[in-house]
């Protein structure tokens, strides 16, 4: 694997610093406002394929699979971390702690490096593949929650209805998508995932995930995933579903939430039961 030396380290982190100025995207906006809630939204509903044991100390905040591994971020104060497992077997490979100042949050993977969110610290954590040595850090505009990426173009979301993205071989020019559906603003965006040219969107303090048109903005479809964790599964700590991941050499999707012990393989269905 091609080593990146330390200059080339250097002006990447530099780059990444000129994600502070924003752009706002305004194509896609005026598309998004042309289209507003004349098309119908498509419902799914789910069926579970396939599940895993999942480690209940992730807060999940991050997923991706990427070259036959898993990779986790956990948030939380003074508990944050990456975990990175061996995919699909879940073997555990390695745990990376986090700054204790720092809440983790998204990440994705771009040309073996690994871009890490923080939620209110205003900074990106950047390492680098395999070996999740931390080259550096970049500012951040606001907040981050999560992470996604398509080729060299990185994608993240801060809560709110907006998903910014950057090229990071371009320039990293940061532009601005409002997220509307049925017309209206769709708020909480969470993590993320490209997937087929779409970003699927966990929305947060919601059993749904959101399937995005990235042109336009628009959400072309709701995935209803209620009762994807039983009861029985649930303790008093067990929090939200978050965490979307598409297996890039079977096209299977899985999911997660935080502190969820089980990772779902699930196939969608449409109409929703
Ligand atoms: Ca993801």
């Amino acid at each position: 694997m091609r080593r990146r030396g330390p200059a080339e380290s250097f002006a990447m982190i530099c780059w990444l610093l000129a994600l502070c100025s924003i752009a706002p995207a305004p194509a896609a906006a005026a598309d998004a406002a042309e289209q507003g809630g004349n098309a119908e939204v498509a419902q799914y509903g789910y069926r579970v394929v396939s599940k895993q044991r999942f480690d209940r100390n992730n807060f999940t905040q991050g997923l991706e699979i990427h070259d036959g591994r898993l990779y986790v971020s956990s948030g939380l104060y003074g508990q944050s971390a990456i975990r990175v497992y061996a995919f699909p077997e879940l073997e555990p490979l390695q745990t990376i702690p986090v700054n204790s100042r720092i809440f983790a949050e998204g990440l994705t993977i771009i040309d073996n490096r690994l871009f890490l969110l923080s939620w209110r610290e205003r900074i990106m954590l950047v390492y680098s593949l395999p070996d999740m040595t931390l080259l550096g850090q970049s500012a951040l505009p606001g907040q981050g929650w999560g992470a996604t990426h398509h080729g060299s173009v990185l994608w993240f979301s801060d809560g709110s209805d907006k998903l910014y993205s950057a090229d990071i071989n371009d320039g990293g020019k940061l532009s601005v998508l409002p997220i509307t559906l049925d017309g209206a603003p769709l708020r909480n965006l969470n993590e993320l995932e490209w997937v087929q040219g779409e970003i699927w969107a966990n929305v947060w303090q919601s059993d749904q995930i959101a399937r995005i048109d990235p042109a336009s903005g628009r959400v072309v479809g709701i995935i209803d995933l209620t009762g994807l964790l039983t009861d029985e599964d649930r303790l008093r700590d067990t929090d939200v579903l978050n965490g979307i991941a598409r297996d890039p050499d079977t096209g299977a999707i899985w999911v997660t939430g935080k502190r969820w012990p089980w990772l779902f393989e699930i196939a969608l269905e449409n109409p929703a039961p």
